[in-house]
């Protein structure tokens, strides 16, 4: 199994008795309409059905008595609980002994024949079938970080899959299954482009490649928008301003809009990354964030169209805390977004490390619909060779209570629209796709795709549950292997944080590729890329003081929220070192003191990947060869690192806290100075 099949797998069912009850309920399809998307529908059920049951489905237009029959249709009022579906939702019942699959729209459809399918992938009874459900987020985007030139920044399974030199006349046919793989679990849009965004995108020889890819989408209900490069204007236009007041930016941004919509008339929108890490943005012609972003709405007029404008901003040598610099910079345009204008902002406030607090942003901007960013690429989470599972992660994002509106405002509540009454809502992850056969470089990364689609769907699933599910999918239906897996799986995340960043650490990785350890690093282009600006060890101890005696970024937050993290005594441990800067020798909640605390973190995080290898190793059995030996060497190489995080780690604070390794624990058999070598090696060009 070389995984390119992902969870899509269709291999026949090997319980003849199971067979051969889903091959009576599965006689025939009936699809009521034969528009683009329907017949992806009645394909993809075709293609699902012929491999897990080993028959061809025939579609016809009716069906006979007693043929099993599966009916497709767009039926908004058709649902088994009697509440309507919701936009692009689906049901799935049993009536008189044939399966119903309605949904409130073409795109309903295909997202029920997909969970159709899947009810017989995990093995589920297709007798009384009671399936409703709607997605809870409207706009479910994969962001690609893919470049022209075919690289993919903080990509690491390859190069992009978008080949731009053959298109649009060559339509490699792994668009299609990449379309199919989205549309599996729901994801609906796709940037396909790079956020430090090319010009290139916005000329008409590129509209028409672009265009070529959308035509690939579009029968999967799936809509493709563009990064944008806001100097484009001078860049290609030459006009001698980008300034988003100028009347000729404007007219030139609405022409290129109508030439894009002529091309692609169902275009999603843009995104925008300005004023960012040397992004070039209004702010360059004394105009702020929501001027920008609302002249780009104007060009996008009466299309169906949507801006997307990040928070990800923080200004050079700012000497204050990156942490409260988006929050200072967008809190105060709530109110100024035009409709279909939304503000994407990252789960936490610094960038996408291993466990960050919420983004002070959700629930301070009533007014603005705001898309939730999470990475699915693993840049600050071990790349392509750890396996960590992210669900947990986004989870822990998604559960946290922003208290915006009292108590259980969580982020997803936030996100979906719920807490403040929003027509629109979205969420986005960076895709961790590319052209590596299998996908994702990691095998395993192929559950964090999954996961933030299932979730994108619906935030209230669990990470056990999406676990249990891919796993059953993707790899063995065997239920002790499952456990087995989903048990690694939903702790891997939590691993990897004990060897890396236990304790609220963070941004103490290596500083130009940000894989393996640096927490010496002091100097850079700027303060904050350092890892000493985050850690702040020194004699006394460790961690960023953000209260009010520090930096006071604690103040973004509600009360409530201050009040679970201004503490330091009762401030839970995951978020410590994030809030506060703690004595060496201060007792922590968990009885020991911060120093042994620090040491026992790194050390059983280490040795859990001990664990993790001898769990895998225990399924050998059930899984496919090819694969399990693919794994076994990516965790053989986790374990290694995760004894150079520790080493580092440990080695780099004594140096600060002066103790020596506490017991049961053996002190590490190399120096510091062997472990800096290490990491040079890895940074090198
Ligand atoms: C950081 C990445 C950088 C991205 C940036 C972003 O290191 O490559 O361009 O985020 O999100 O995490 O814009």
């Amino acid at each position: 199994d070389d995984g390119y099949r992902l969870w899509l797998k269709y291999d026949l069912i090997p319980d003849a008795g199971l067979r051969k009850d889903y091959q009576k309920a599965a006689g025939v399809i009936v699809s009521k309409g034969s528009t683009p998307i329907l017949k992806t529908a009645a394909g993809e059920l075709q293609q699902g059905l012929q491999g897990l049951l080993g028959q061809s489905v025939p579609v016809v237009s009716a069906s006979k008595k007693g043929q099993g029959t599966i009916t497709l249709a767009v039926d908004a009022t058709a649902n088994v609980s009697g509440q309507p579906l919701g936009k692009d939702g689906y049901s799935i019942s049993t009536r008189s002994g044939n399966i119903v699959v309605t949904g409130q729209s073409e795109s309903g459809v295909l997202y029920g024949a997909f969970a159709l399918l899947r009810q017989m992938q995990t093995r589920q009874s297709l007798k009384d079938l009671a399936l409703t459900s709607s997605p809870r987020i409207q706009y479910r985007l994969l962001n690609h970080w893919d470049n022209p030139n075919g690289t993919v920044e903080r990509g690491y399974a390859g190069s992009s899959i978008w080949k731009w030199y053959e298109l649009p006349e060559r339509l490699d046919p792994r668009y299609q299954d990449y379309a199919r793989a989205n549309a599996s679990i729901g994801i609906n849009g796709v940037v396909i482009n790079n956020v430090n965004a090319s010009a290139r995108y916005l000329t008409p020889e590129y509209i028409e490649k672009v265009a070529a890819l959308a035509g690939v989408m579009r029968p999967y209900g799936i809509r493709v928008y563009m990064s944008v490069l806001w100097a484009a204007p001078k860049v290609i236009g030459g006009l001698s301003t980008s300034d988003p007041l100028d009347p000729k930016v404007k007219q030139w941004w609405t022409d290129r809009t109508n030439e894009i919509y002529k091309a692609i008339p169902d275009f999603g929108g843009f995104l925008v990354k300005a004023n960012s890490e040397g992004e070039p943005g209004p702010q360059d012609y004394g105009r702020d964030h929501a001027d920008g972003a609302n002249m780009l709405a104007d060009a996008l007029g009466q299309h169906d169209g949507l801006v997307m404008w990040r928070a990800f901003v923080y200004k050079a040598n700012s000497n204050g805390d990156r942490f409260k610099e988006a929050y200072q910079e967008f809190k105060p345009l709530d109110g100024r977004f035009k409709p279909k204008t939304l503000v994407q902002v990252k789960n936490g406030p610094i960038d996408f490390q291993s466990r960050e607090p919420f983004h002070p942003l959700f629930g301070a901007m009533p007014r603005t619909p705001l898309v939730l960013e999470v990475q699915i690429t693993q840049e600050y989470l071990g790349f392509a060779t750890h396996l960590v599972y992210l669900a947990p992660m986004f989870k822990e994002t998604l559960d946290a209570d922003t208290y915006a509106n009292g108590q259980g405002s969580t982020v997803a509540k936030v996100v979906d629209g719920s807490v403040d009454k929003h027509a629109i809502s979205g969420i986005a992850g960076v895709a961790n796709i590319g052209s590596d056969r299998n996908w994702t470089g990691h095998p395993m990364g192929q559950a964090n795709w999954y996961a933030f689609g299932r979730l994108a769907w619906d935030h209230t699933l669990s990470a056990q549950a999406i676990a249990e599910e891919w796993t059953r999918l993707t790899l063995t239906t065997e239920p002790r292997a499952v456990r087995t897996i989903a048990d690694v799986l939903v702790r891997s995340r939590d691993i990897y944080v004990r060897y890396t960043t236990p304790l609220g650490l963070h941004h103490i990785m290596g500083q130009s590729i940000h894989y393996g350890p640096e927490p010496w690093l002091a100097s850079s282009a700027r303060p904050d890329w350092t890892a000493v600006y985050y850690h702040k060890a020194d004699a006394a101890g460790l961690g960023f003081d953000r209260t009010e005696k520090g930096s006071n970024a604690l103040s973004l937050y509600r009360p409530e929220v201050q009040r679970q993290w201004q503490d330091p005594k009762t401030c839970p441990p995951d978020y410590l070192l994030w809030f506060h800067h703690v004595g060496w020798n201060q007792q922590l909640s968990t009885g020991r003191t911060l120093w042994n605390e620090l040491c026992t973190r790194y050390y059983t995080g280490a040795d859990s990947v001990t664990w993790m290898q001898q769990q895998w190793a225990a399924v050998q059995p059930q899984i496919d060869p090819e694969l399990h030996a693919d794994i076994t060497g990516r965790l053989q190489t986790q374990r290694k690192e995760a004894l150079w995080w520790r080493d580092a780690c440990v080695l780099y604070f004594q140096t600060h806290a002066r103790q020596p390794i506490p017991a049961p624990f053996a002190p590490p058999a190399r120096t510091l100075d062997d472990i800096k070598r290490l990491v040079m090696i890895y940074q090198l060009r």
